[in-house]
Formats: C-alpha cells, sequence, structure tokens
C-alpha cells in the first residue's frame, strides 16, 4: 500500500524553488564590487526582500497527504458525509480499552464525546473554548523524510489539554493516540500520537500541542487539514494529523505512530538546519554571485548560517562530507534575515504579535529571533571570484556551537544534511 508519498522522487526543494531565481537576478545588478572570495564578516548588503515571506501562502505548502481520495480532493454531499465542511465536523475523544500482559488496567474517562449519543465536539464548541483559551503561533512544517521545509504559517487554536478537560476524570492514561479521516478505510489511517505529559504540561518558554482551526488568520484551508488539525509545535509533520477526527487516550505505553511502523524515530524534534534555495549554474566573471536559503531553527536553536565556498582545482578529488578537505574547510557567517520592525505587516490584520506566543506581551517583540520550530532566510553576496569551477556549501549552528548535521546524523530521526550548490563562472 504506497502510504508514502516523500518516499517517490521529489523536486529539489520544490517549495522554495519559484522565488529564488527572480530574487537573484534583481539583486545581482548594482552592488559595489569588493575584493574578497569570502569575507570574514558577513555581507553588509541585504536584499530588500528575502525569497521567502515569513508566512506561506497555504496553496504554497508542498504537500503530504495520503489517502485515496485525497480527503482534499472530496466536494459536495462526500465532503459533508466525510465530516470535513465547518458545519459537519466532529470530534470524538472515547477511551482506549486496550489490555495486555504488561497493561493490566485498561484507560477511563468519565464523560466520553461520541456521534452516537451526540455528544461530540463541534466546531462552534472548540471556537467557543478558543475564546478562553487560544494560542497562537509560527511554526515551520517540516516532512522527517523530505529534504525541504513545506511552508510556515502562523497557526491558531485550542491547547489538547484544554480539550481533554471536557472529557471528566480520566485514569490509567500514558498516551493520546490521534487519527484523522481516511475514507473509512482502515488501511488508509494515519495516526500519532504524544505521551500524557506532552498533551497536559507545557514547560515555560515552550509551546502546547494543540487543535488548530486558524491558519495564517483564516480558517484552514481543507488541503492544510481543516476544518481543525491537530498542531505539535516541536514535531515533524507527522504528528500534525490533518482532518482530526478522533482521539483515544489509552494506557499502552507505545508510540502507535503510522510514522513509527516506517522506521522513523516518533520522538524525533525538528532539526536545526539550513537549505540552499536553487539558484543558476553559471556566472559571469564579475558580477556578484547572490544565495540564498532557508534556516529552521529546531529544538536546539539557531545561532548562525555559514558557508564555505571551495574553489575545485582541476583534478582534484571531490570532497566527501568529514574528509580532509572537509575538516580543513573554513566557514564565514551568512546574513540571517532581520527581525521584521513592523509585525502587523507580518502577520494577518486583527492578530497582534503580543498574543502570539515566543512574543513577548508587553512590546509583541519575539523573545528569541529566529523563534524556535520556525524557519527565517538567510543570505550571502559572493564578489569578484576568478573563474573556475566552485562548490558552495551552508550549514547551521545551534545553540550548543554543534554545527549541523551534528550531533544526529541518523536520518530516520529528520533528514539532514549540508547541502551543496555546484557553479561555474566564465
Ligand atoms: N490525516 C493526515 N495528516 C497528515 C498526513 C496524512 O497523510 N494524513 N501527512 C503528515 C505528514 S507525513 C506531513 S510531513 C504533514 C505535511 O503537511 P502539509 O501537507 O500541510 O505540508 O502532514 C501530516 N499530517
Ligand atoms: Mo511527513
Amino acid at each position: 500500500m504506497p502510504l508514502s508519498p516523500e518516499s517517490e522522487p521529489l523536486s529539489r526543494r520544490a517549495f522554495v524553488r519559484n522565488t529564488s531565481m527572480l530574487a537573484a537576478s534583481t539583486l545581482a545588478g548594482g552592488i559595489a564590487g569588493r575584493s574578497t572570495i569570502a569575507d570574514a564578516a558577513p555581507p553588509k548588503t541585504v536584499p530588500a526582500s528575502y525569497p521567502h515571506p515569513l508566512l506561506t501562502a497555504s496553496d504554497d505548502y508542498y504537500d503530504v497527504s495520503r489517502g485515496n481520495p485525497k480527503p482534499h480532493s472530496l466536494v459536495g454531499e462526500a465532503l459533508v458525509e466525510a465530516r470535513l465542511t465547518a458545519e459537519s465536523w466532529r470530534l470524538e475523544i472515547v477511551a482506549d480499552p486496550f489490555t495486555s500482559e504488561l497493561v493490566k488496567e485498561p484507560a477511563s474517562l468519565t464523560k466520553a464525546l461520541t456521534l452516537d449519543d451526540g455528544t461530540a465536539l463541534d466546531l462552534p464548541a472548540l471556537i467557543e473554548l478558543g475564546k478562553k483559551h487560544s494560542v497562537r503561533f509560527l511554526k515551520a512544517i517540516q516532512c522527517l523524510n523530505i529534504a525541504a521545509p513545506l511552508g510556515q504559517g502562523l497557526w491558531e487554536g485550542v491547547p489538547l489539554r484544554e480539550v481533554l478537560r471536557l472529557c471528566g476524570t480520566m485514569k490509567n492514561v500514558r498516551r493520546i493516540y490521534y487519527w484523522g479521516y481516511h475514507n473509512n478505510d482502515p488501511k488508509q489511517v494515519f495516526q500519532s500520537s504524544l505521551s500524557y505529559t506532552e498533551a497536559m504540561e507545557t514547560p515555560p518558554g515552550d509551546l502546547p500541542p494543540f487543535l488548530a482551526y486558524r491558519l495564517n488568520g483564516k480558517p484552514i484551508p481543507l488541503k492544510r487539514g481543516g476544518p481543525v488539525r491537530l498542531i505539535v509545535p516541536w514535531a515533524h509533520g507527522f504528528k500534525s494529523i490533518k482532518w482530526l477526527q478522533r482521539i483515544a487516550v489509552t494506557n499502552d505505553f507505545k508510540a502507535n505512530d503510522t510514522y513509527a511502523n516506517q522506521n522513523n524515530d516518533p520522538e524525533s524534534h525538528l532539526k536545526t538546519a539550513a537549505y540552499i534555495d536553487d539558484a543558476p549554474d553559471k556566472y559571469d566573471v564579475g558580477k556578484p554571485i547572490f544565495l540564498s536559503g532557508l534556516a529552521l531553527a529546531g529544538l536546539s536553536g539557531l545561532k548562525r548560517v555559514e558557508h564555505w565556498l571551495h574553489r575545485i582545482e582541476p583534478g582534484a578529488k571531490s570532497v566527501v562530507q568529514d574528509d580532509e578537505t572537509y575538516r580543513a574547510a573554513s566557514w564565514t557567517p551568512c546574513e540571517l534575515e532581520a527581525l521584521p520592525t513592523d509585525w502587523s505587516s507580518v502577520f494577518p490584520a486583527g492578530v497582534s504579535s503580543k498574543d502570539v506566543l515566543g512574543f513577548d506581551p508587553k512590546t509583541g517583540q519575539p523573545m528569541a529571533w529566529p523563534l524556535r520550530y520556525s524557519m527565517i532566510s538567510w543570505s550571502t553576496m559572493l564578489r569578484d571570484l576568478p573563474p573556475g569551477k566552485y562548490e558552495f556549501r551552508a550549514r547551521a549552528v545551534d545553540l550548543n556551537d554543534f554545527a549541523q548535521p551534528e550531533p544526529r546524523p541518523v536520518q530516520k530521526t529528520g533528514k539532514n544534511a549540508v547541502e551543496v550548490h555546484r557553479f561555474e563562472v566564465s
């Protein structure tokens, strides 16, 4: 059963492709020359606007959805029957009867919310709960198995714990399992899970998992998992289940994630990483070369992005990561996208940055930059390169001074590599 669209060959950096060429061509002219290949200090010329807006338009995400038909292709009566319209959406919350030799007692809750007895949660009730308990925040969606971020949005909703509190007293609950709509076909199930602690408790300054019903100030489009999508701030995409319809509290202590069954680490966190935008592979000698990309601030934060420009001498053997040449490389800091001066022009009308998690509620300024689990652009300008062939590598350095992909090079905890762009100057 082909449940892994991301295992198919993918156009490289699908999400970032479209706009980078434009930025490169607008910026390449009109910049005064300097005389070194790669200065130790970051170049001072910052583009007027980066190729990636902080908020990705909801149709511009790279889509990763299972299902045949894909739930977001349903229309009319089929959509109502699937309970995927604002009016028909319902969420069931039940206790999983599971027991085993190790798990003697099943989970219980005093007030299940079910379709059968008409108590399932509807969208107006969820939005009402949001009037008291809403959270908003800026999150990059990144697939554990795809080598480019999919998009970034301002998500808004209600913490999972507030929704679970509607269910009375819980006993013997160790994990929360949850499912999206899957054409009522067990083979198409896409599911994920959190520990009870992750659902109920949030370290200071950290972000709770939540049931999102708005994206960039509007109802979540069907394509992005609306009407309601579970968003897990720290996790790769597979925890952020689209078309959320069912939650079961369980005493099973094992993760049931669909992704775990495909040899992925179900507890991985977003990684600090840098990505290079597509760029031309040929440049005219004498013209400055603008290169840019995205930097994601993962669990360990982002200190800087740095690049290494390597000139390929004729006949030299090619560089392999961690070989002698690589280890002797000298890395130069890139320019990071500056903190916006006016958040009201970034966020949708009606959303104040003071109400966004990670921002200071008094000043409306982010408490760190970039915000953890979000991404920003980086760039650099190379000047006066003599004719020849070059390799340009970029990597992220986290707040522990670990350079990508240290200390977790295991790919099944999140695809991660130091990307390279090859080009020729003539
Ligand atoms: N119901 C459901 N939710 C899902 C998926 C899915 O196939 N079905 N794919 C997941 C995976 S693996 C990823 S990477 C993200 C992708 O989110 P996007 O399509 O909004 O970019 O959605 C996640 N949520
Ligand atoms: Mo994914």
